[in-house]
């Protein structure tokens, strides 16, 4: 009979896992030893917690799978508050794996060091930001309890919390069943295609919209193909950018409303009908439409519902609809009209000379790198960096295009060099390297060789957009390359395109150890995407306030 830690364990894995992030402290580290010792499945320890939950939700985001952050009780756990909260807004399903005390400390009548208000703070806390949780206070329930909690974070991807209180890690356990999934009901799902599919067919001009739950379940080639034989563009948003990435002749582009590329902005807004797929509806989506969208002509598929017009069908997977369309869908038209290829909207062609650097010669550096040696998976922190990241080819993205939270970038990258064993590429700022930066010491130890490319403005850039009179945005020159070869590195910094463009074809060539190009960028001055994403944002502001 297993313990308790290896079937947790061994559930984790045959509910998809593939890793585990953690940083180990006494009330975990019996569940450690365990982890280490079973090699279920293999680990990784950062540097500080809120990296655990990023690179745990960066491979989850990347796999259609499950992340797992592993943590320590109270001052470990508290550390991946903001993590897993981000993680909650963006549907990334995470498993929380919190050591906790015993049961014999529990009734101690001693406070607990990490204890905050009562034991169960923790729990209190982490019950609003994840959708299911369990404490295996019982060996007899716990598998039971653990493949619910595991089942609720595939269907709704969304994050779990599983507390693991340290007397229990060596308890006699059976395994961990998988529970089935749980479908749509047929008639109900055959019903709500059966009208998707008449709106559709009856449409001039209709238009699909991706976003994150595409990919979260799985079903981005087969939303390319139901585009395909329907002959209807697509366009993702921008949380959902890089989203269908292998299906170029489908994608037309990203909606970002009054900051985006005009062509794809009519598309969408003079759309009679939109299929919104796994749709996140925030502001960073949707604030800078010029036209508040009509609910008669929207379809949205989220969180296992569609709503259509103004009725609902609960109770409907994103995958079960997709192939329901797919079962469904006839030919929209005889032969498909495809539009004529345009040329690529994103810059190609870096002049490499002495001039300095502005963001969006990045982009332009960036897609002759890849067309010289193909596509890298991308992670992007909040800040310039990825509105200039609209600028690069759509390609495999992860990057907190909702929740906004800075510090994500280089944590999601390692997540995504550890789980995938593919070499990321990581856009970060400066004020986010200051947050997050340190945790690239960690690459050596695991043989990850991300490439960064940092961009150095000495500047809150994105804060003195909005707010260009307060001096708290300037920061000061940390000469991050210098502090790479202290972390295992290499790092170069560049303040010409001619150097750019060297340094990152250096960067590609040099494999074993993490590359670090600081790109220096002068105050003031932002990637043309974030200058009409300002413009109109204020506008919007002005237009809401009047
Ligand atoms: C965890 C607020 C949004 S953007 C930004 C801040 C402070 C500045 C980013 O500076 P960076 O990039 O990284 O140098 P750039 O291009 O603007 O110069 N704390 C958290 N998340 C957010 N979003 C903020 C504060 C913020
Ligand atoms: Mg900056």
């Amino acid at each position: 009979m297993p313990t308790l830690a290896t079937a947790l364990l061994q559930g984790l894995k045959d509910h998809g896992a593939r890793e585990i992030f953690g940083i180990p402290g006494d009330f975990v580290l019996p569940f450690f030893k365990v982890v280490e010792e079973s090699r279920i499945l293999p680990y990784y320890t950062l540097s500080h917690e809120p990296a655990v939950g990023f690179a745990a939700d960066a491979a989850a985001r990347f796999n259609c799978g499950l992340g797992v952050a592993v943590v320590t009780y109270g001052a470990g756990a508290f550390n991946l508050v903001n993590p897993i909260a981000g993680a909650y807004a963006e549907r990334s399903p995470v498993v929380v794996v919190a050591g906790a005390p015993g049961a014999g400390e529990r009734a101690s009548g001693f406070l607990l060091h990490h204890q905050a208000r009562s034991i169960d703070t923790q729990l209190a806390v982490f019950r609003e930001i994840t959708c299911d949780q369990a404490v295996l206070t019982d060996p007899a329930t716990a598998p039971d309890e653990i493949a619910r909690v595991l089942r609720s974070a595939r269907e709704r991807s969304l994050p779990v919390y599983i507390e693991l209180p340290r007397d229990m890690v060596a308890a006699k356990s059976a395994r961990v069943p998988e529970l089935p999934r749980r479908p749509a009901a047929a008639d109900a799902l055959a019903e709500c295609a059966e009208e998707i599919l008449a709106r559709l067919a009856k449409a001039k001009s209709p238009v699909i919209v991706v976003d994150v739950e595409v990919r979260r379940f799985d079903v981005e080639a087969r939303v390319a193909a139901l585009a395909r034989r329907l002959g209807v563009p697509v366009v993702t948003t921008f949380m959902g950018r890089g989203l269908l990435a292998e299906a170029p002749e489908v994608v037309r582009g990203t909606y970002m409303g009054a900051a985006g590329d005009a062509a794809i902005t009519a598309l969408v807004e003079n759309a009679d009908l939109l299929l919104l797929l796994g749709v996140i509806m925030s502001d960073t989506n949707f604030a800078l439409s010029r036209r508040r969208f009509d609910p008669r002509r929207t379809v949205l598929a989220i969180d296992r519902d569609v709503r259509i017009g103004h009725h609902v069908y609960p109770g409907i997977p994103l995958e079960d609809l997709v192939d329901a369309l797919l079962a469904q869908a006839k030919p929209r038209r005889a032969a498909p009209k495809r539009p004529p290829r345009r040329p690529s909207p994103y810059p190609r062609g870096l002049v490499a000379d002495t001039r300095p650097i502005m963001p969006s010669d990045i982009a332009c550096a960036i897609n002759d790198l890849f067309d010289r040696h193909g596509p890298m998976p991308m992670a992007a922190d909040m800040g310039d960096c990825l509105f200039t990241a609209m600028e690069l080819e759509n390609t495999a993205l992860v990057a907190p295009g909702y929740y906004a939270g800075m510090g994500f970038g280089v944590p999601a990258g390692l997540g995504i060099a550890a789980s995938m064993r593919q070499r990321p590429m990581i856009l970060v700022g400066d004020g986010a390297f200051q947050m997050t930066g340190w945790e690239l010491g960690n690459c050596r130890r695991y043989g990850l060789d991300p490439i960064v490319v940092l961009f150095n403005n000495r500047s809150w850039e994105m804060l003195r957009v909005f707010q260009a009179e307060s001096k708290f945005n300037d920061l000061d020159d940390w000469n991050f390359a210098a502090i790479a070869p202290s972390l295992g590195g290499h790092g170069t910094r560049v303040a010409t395109r001619r150097e750019l463009a060297e340094a990152l074809e250096a960067a590609v060539a040099r494999r074993g150890a993490f590359s670090l190009v600081e790109v220096m960028l002068p105050r003031g001055v932002t990637s043309r995407t974030l200058e009409k994403f300002v413009t109109g944002f204020k506008a919007a502001r002005e237009r809401a306030a009047k």
